[in-house]
């Protein structure tokens, strides 16, 4: 089980997934940021593993795919990674990978959700991002793998070999939520329709509200006893509060309700791992973007302004 006091945070300092060099800074600014007191001033007990190292890690002599850059590069982090969450997940505490681009989720999902398939629970993972990332080799008009890490951790084939040894956990793709995607590449839309996966857009987010949909996801990993990985990139927020990524996509989520989502997850319990990526601090304006990112992580953590009941917490299960 998890223990939802306790947070181990993994720097994943890696910017090849990306066309726009630099959220290999992301790791230092969400620190700089302040993330390791702001969660201790919720009462949480944070030990930081610091960046992971990639020494040890045998080379790889698979082929490399065409149409996925820097394979080899992004092969060795996750390899490197993938091991990694698998032991901070059993740890017992809630691991937060601070990315790096989005890449980095086919190896913290892979091993977290090995972990919880070894304990019999199932793992579903909610992918908060303007974009879909659900390319694959033979869909994607960039080759830039962090577009890809959706599909790969649904078991989409084209990047077969990147694991190396390291077994492969997927989940089903009933088991993904794309949540306030407002960017889909044409062959990639067709997948996720293929795959008939579940997605809330901003059309449905501004005709819903975030809560409604929220509650809906929450709803259906609570009805499998299931444990949510939140794959948080943060170019999902508009780039009117969040300048700071590589890909600002104009008309994303407010602060208001992003701060909500946070604020239900909480409420649900069910988050068992977190990936917060894309952070560019080259591209920040005076750190706005890290310091919004470690709001929304307290908020993720049970920060509110006052401690009355809300009309969630009080219906969710006793904590
Ligand atoms: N779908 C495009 C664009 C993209 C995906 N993720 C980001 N941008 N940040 C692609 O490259 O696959
Ligand atoms: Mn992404
Ligand atoms: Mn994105």
């Amino acid at each position: 089980m998890t223990d939802r006091r306790k947070v181990a945070l993994l720097g994943v300092p890696i910017d090849m997934g990306a066309s726009q060099r630099g959220t290999l800074m992301g790791p230092a600014a969400l620190r700089t940021a302040g993330i390791t007191p702001v969660l201790e001033s919720l009462g949480i007990d944070v030990l930081d593993h610091g960046d992971i190292a990639l020494a040890g890690v045998a080379p790889a002599t698979d082929a490399i795919p065409a149409k996925a850059n820097n394979y080899r590069d992004i092969q060795t982090w996750i390899r490197a990674l993938s091991p990694r969450a698998y032991d901070l997940a059993r740890s017992g505490a809630i691991p937060i990978f601070l990315g790096g681009d989005h890449s980095l989720s086919m190896g913290s999902i892979n091993g977290v959700a090995r972990y919880w398939h070894e304990q019999g629970r199932e793992l579903f993972v909610l992918w908060l991002d303007a974009h879909a990332d659900y390319n694959t080799p033979l869909t994607t008009m960039t080759a830039n793998m962090h577009g890809m890490s959706a599909a790969f951790v649904c078991g989409e084939s084209g990047l077969d070999g990147l694991l190396g040894d390291e077994p492969r956990a997927s989940i089903p793709p009933a088991h993904l939520d794309l949540f306030g995607i407002h960017s889909i590449d044409p062959l990639e839309k067709k997948l996720v329709q293929d795959r008939r996966i579940a997605v809330a857009d901003m059309r449905a987010i501004d005709e819903f509200g975030v809560a409604v949909l929220i509650h809906r996801v929450i709803e259906r990993v609570r009805a499998r006893n299931g444990v949510l990985h939140l794959s948080f990139d943060l170019d999902v927020l508009d780039p009117g509060i969040a300048p700071g990524v590589g890909t600002t996509v104009p008309g994303g989520a407010t602060y208001r309700e992003a701060h909500l989502v946070m604020e239900l997850l909480y409420d649900s319990g069910l988050v068992g791992s977190v990936d917060i990526v894309e952070l560019n601090p080259f591209l920040d304006e005076r750190g706005r973007t890290a310091r919004v990112a470690v709001e929304l992580l307290a908020s993720l953590f049970g920060q509110q302004i006052t401690d009355r009941p809300t009309p969630s917490n009080t219906l969710s299960e006793p904590r």
